[in-house]
C-alpha cells in the first residue's frame, strides 16, 4: 500500500539501555517519515488496554508489569507498505530468532523484553496511533 502508516513504540528495556536515538537513526535510514512522537509513559490502565488481545496469555500480567515500569517513545511511521516493512525491520518476536541487522536482534534482550512494538495490521495500525495521538499530535 502506498503511502501508508504503522505504529511503533519503544520499548522500557531500550529507552533504559541507552538505545533510543540508535533505534530512531534505523528507522528513518530504512525510509520512514515519523508523523507523530512523544516520550510517554503507560498508565496501568493503558496498557492493558493496549494489550487486551493478549490478556488470556500466560504473560499478560508481565507484559503489563514490563510495559509501565518506565517511560517509552511512541511514534506514528508513515512508508509505502509501512506494517509489513516495519515488522521486517524489527525482525521476530524472541531477539534469538531475529534475523541480523533487525532492531530487535540488535538491540532487545529477550522475547518479552523486545526494545519495540510494530503494529500488526493496518487496522490495529489506526487504532493504536489514535490510542496515543490527537489529529493535532500528527503532521
Ligand atoms: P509487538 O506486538 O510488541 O510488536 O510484538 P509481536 O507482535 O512481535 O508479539 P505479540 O505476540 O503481539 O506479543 C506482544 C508482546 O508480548 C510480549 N511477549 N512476551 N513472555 C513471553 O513469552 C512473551 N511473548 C510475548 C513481548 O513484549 C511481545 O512483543
Ligand atoms: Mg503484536
Amino acid at each position: 500500500m502506498i503511502g501508508n502508516r504503522t505504529f511503533t513504540m519503544i520499548k522500557p528495556d531500550a529507552v533504559e539501555n541507552g538505545h533510543i536515538g540508535a533505534i530512531l537513526e534505523k528507522i528513518t535510514a530504512a525510509g520512514f517519515k515519523i508523523v507523530a512522537m512523544k516520550y510517554t509513559q503507560l498508565s496501568k490502565r493503558d496498557a492493558e488496554t493496549f494489550y487486551a488481545v493478549h490478556n488470556e496469555r500466560p504473560f499478560f500480567g508481565e507484559l503489563v508489569e514490563f510495559m509501565t515500569r518506565g517511560p517509552i517513545v511512541a511514534a506514528i511511521l508513515e512508508k509505502d507498505n509501512a506494517v509489513e516493512d516495519f515488522r521486517a525491520l524489527i525482525g521476530a518476536t524472541n531477539p534469538a530468532d531475529a534475523a541480523e541487522g533487525t532492531i530487535r536482534k540488535l538491540f532487545a534482550s529477550n522475547v518479552a523484553e523486545n526494545a519495540v512494538h510494530g503494529s500488526d495490521s493496518d487496522e490495529n495500525a489506526k487504532i493504536e496511533g489514535d490510542f496515543h495521538f490527537s489529529g493535532r499530535e500528527v503532521f
